[in-house]
This record gives structure tokens, sequence and C-alpha cells, in this order.
């Protein structure tokens, strides 16, 4: 499926309005370190990005550790970013 990849334009404002994230050196993703309470707290929270992500189809690259986790977020299908992780980025800003 071709999902078409954010312009720098796109890009740059959706950084300025996702504090926290940053891009990654690739340029191809968002990244973002979270910390949670504990692991239950943590896996919690992936639990919900889960789901959400199924419904989405759309799915993070991450990391747990006890209790941080790291996501990176980027289109396969577009090469870089999209609206996609966009989307995603503002429905985890939601949920922490
Ligand atoms: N998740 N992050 C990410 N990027 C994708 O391109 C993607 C995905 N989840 C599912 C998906 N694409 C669908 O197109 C599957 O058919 C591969």
């Amino acid at each position: 499926m071709t999902i078409p990849r954010l312009t720098d334009a796109e890009r740059d404002q959706a950084l300025h309005d996702l504090p926290g994230w940053t891009l990654s050196d690739d340029g191809l993703a968002i990244e973002i370190d979270l910390e949670f309470g504990d692991f239950n707290e943590a896996f919690g929270f992936m639990t919900r990005v889960a789901i959400h992500a199924d419904k989405a189809d759309h799915h993070p690259e991450w990391f747990n550790v006890y209790n941080k986790v790291r996501l990176r977020l980027t289109t396969h299908d577009a090469g870089g970013l999209s609206m996609r992780d966009v989307e995603m980025a503002q429905f985890i800003d939601g949920i922490v």
C-alpha cells in the first residue's frame, strides 16, 4: 500500500506540535523515551498502544526494560514519516 511521505515542512510542523518527540538520526522516524512508575504501568501502556496499533494497522517499533519504554514511529510503506506516525504519536501523547 502506498502511503504518502510527509514533506519536510509537514515533518517540522509535526515535531513542533509533538513535544518530547525527536527526529531520528536517519530522519525516517520520530522517537520518544517514556518512563513509568513500574513495569506494570509500562506494560499497561504498551497494551493500550498495541490495541490501538492493531486497529489503526500501524505498529510502533519499541523497546521496554522494566518501567522504561522507547518508541520509534515510522511508516515502512512510505519509506519514512507519514500522517499515520503523527496520529499514533498524538494517541500516545493522549494516554501518558
Ligand atoms: N506499521 N509502522 C508501520 N508501518 C507500516 O508501513 C505498516 C505498519 N503496520 C501494518 C502495515 N504497514 C500494513 O500495510 C501491512 O499490510 C504491512
